[in-house]
C-alpha cells in the first residue's frame, strides 16, 4: 500500500471510532412496571389486549435508572397512548390538552398537544416538539383507532429521543396538563426502550479536510 492508501485507510478509521449502542433498560409492560416506575399502575387495552402503564390524567409519572455504564449519548423510544377525547389547541372546546416529557435535570424533550378530536377541527401542536404547532389531529400518529377505546377513539405516537448525557443515573418526567376528567381524557406508555452510546471524538469534516490536505500533498511528492 502507498502513502496515499494508508492516508486514506487512516483517515476512515477516524470517520468509523464509535462504539455500539447498548440497551440500558426495556419494558413492555406485559408483566409489571418495576421499581424504576414511580408507578405501578397497568391497564389493558380494550382492543389486542395490550398491556401498558396507565392510565394517567393530569400527573407526572417518572422512570429512574441508576448505576448507568460510560455514556456520553442516551435515547429513549416508547410508545404514547393519546386516549380518548383530547382536544388540542382548542382553548374554547375543552383544550390546551398537553404532554411533556424530559429529564428531571431540566432537559424538556417534547411539549405539545394532542387532539383525537377531528370532527370538531381540534388541531393539535405535534409533529411540533413545542405549543406553537397548528396541524391536524392524528398527525403523526403510527396508529389510530387501533386501542377500542369508544370516546373518540385513541391514537398512539412512536416517540425517540436522543440527546447527549453523561451521568451515571436518569430521571425521566411523563407529564400530561389541561385534560379534562380521566372518563374524558387520559394516557399511558408502553415499549420502552433506553440505550447508550459513548461516541468517541470524531473530526470535524473541516478539521479531517486541514489534517489531510497537507499529507495528500506529501503522498504526492512521493508518488
Ligand atoms: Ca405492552
Ligand atoms: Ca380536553
Amino acid at each position: 500500500m502507498n502513502l496515499l492508501g494508508k492516508i486514506i485507510v487512516a483517515c476512515s478509521l477516524l470517520l468509523t471510532q464509535v462504539s455500539q449502542a447498548s440497551i440500558i433498560y426495556q419494558n413492555d409492560f406485559e408483566a409489571s412496571a418495576g421499581a424504576q416506575w414511580s408507578t405501578s399502575l397497568l391497564d389493558i387495552t380494550p382492543v389486542g389486549n395490550r398491556s401498558f402503564l396507565g392510565q394517567f390524567g393530569n400527573e407526572t409519572v417518572s422512570l429512574s435508572l441508576d448505576n448507568l455504564e460510560a455514556h456520553n449519548t442516551m435515547t429513549i423510544s416508547f410508545d404514547l397512548f393519546v386516549i380518548q377525547s383530547w382536544d388540542g389547541n382548542q382553548v374554547s372546546g375543552g383544550g390546551f390538552d398537553v404532554f411533556t416529557f424530559g429529564l428531571a435535570n431540566g432537559l424538556s424533550l417534547l411539549s405539545t398537544t394532542f387532539s383525537n378530536t377531528p370532527e370538531f377541527n381540534h388541531n393539535q401542536s405535534y409533529s411540533a416538539s413545542n405549543a406553537n404547532g397548528d396541524f391536524v389531529a392524528h398527525t403523526g400518529a403510527a396508529e389510530i383507532n387501533s386501542l377500542g377505546y369508544s370516546f373518540y377513539g385513541d391514537s398512539v405516537y412512536n416517540l425517540s429521543f436522543t440527546f447527549a448525557h453523561a451521568a451515571n443515573d436518569v430521571q425521566f418526567n411523563f407529564n400530561a396538563s389541561g385534560l379534562q376528567s380521566m372518563a374524558d381524557e387520559s394516557w399511558g406508555i408502553d415499549n420502552v426502550v433506553v440505550e447508550v452510546s459513548s461516541t468517541n471524538n470524531i473530526p470535524e469534516p473541516s478539521t479531517l479536510f486541514l489534517f489531510a490536505l497537507p499529507l495528500l500533498a506529501l503522498a504526492r511528492k512521493f508518488n
